[in-house]
């Protein structure tokens, strides 16, 4: 029986959505190459709950969509995992991994840095928020400006906001 539950994950049914996260030492981005390709960093946030698993820009996903998740790293190995979607792969310098969920509530889910990465690999949450069509339409026109536009977008400035 494992082996058809193998088969059907690994199997990726026509995605809906596509997002590219990119493990690094110590956060993840995530670019959007169906959006008009906008990239963005997400830093755990100290001031947020629940607490290590909190982050500055979190993952934004429709809801009841197909998502395909492609994994890279750009450093040292990191892996990518979301408990509630039953998905965890290996993020790979070199090499770009696939994966898919489908969410079929809106709200938030959470997950760890899943290989042991260096100093802060305890600190490196994955944080995605699954919302309707509408809210992900109108999330993805204000991210387009906000993340193409603003210069803060990278790891040096973000990386202050958040100490
Ligand atoms: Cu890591």
């Amino acid at each position: 029986p494992s082996f058809r539950l193998l088969f059907l994950q690994l199997d990726i049914p026509k995605p809906d959505l596509t997002v590219k996260a990119t493990g690094k030492q110590w956060y993840w981005s995530y670019a959007y190459p169906d959006n008009g390709k906008f990239e963005f960093d997400s830093l755990m946030a100290q001031d947020k709950q629940p607490r290590l698993l909190g982050v500055d820009n979190e993952m934004v996903v429709p809801v009841n969509k197909v998502i395909r998740v492609q994994t890279t790293g750009a450093d040292v190995i990191h892996a990518f995992t979301v408990p509630a979607f039953g998905i965890k792969i290996d993020a790979i310098p070199g090499r770009l991994n696939e994966t898919w969920f489908k969410a079929t509530k809106t709200g938030m889910f959470y997950g760890q840095c899943s290989e042991l990465c260096g100093k802060d690999h305890a600190f490196m949450p994955i944080a995605v928020r699954v919302v309707s069509d509408q809210e992900f339409a109108s999330w993805v026109e204000t991210a387009k400006k906000k993340f193409a536009t603003n210069p803060a977008n990278s790891y040096a400035s973000a990386g202050q906001a958040a100490q």
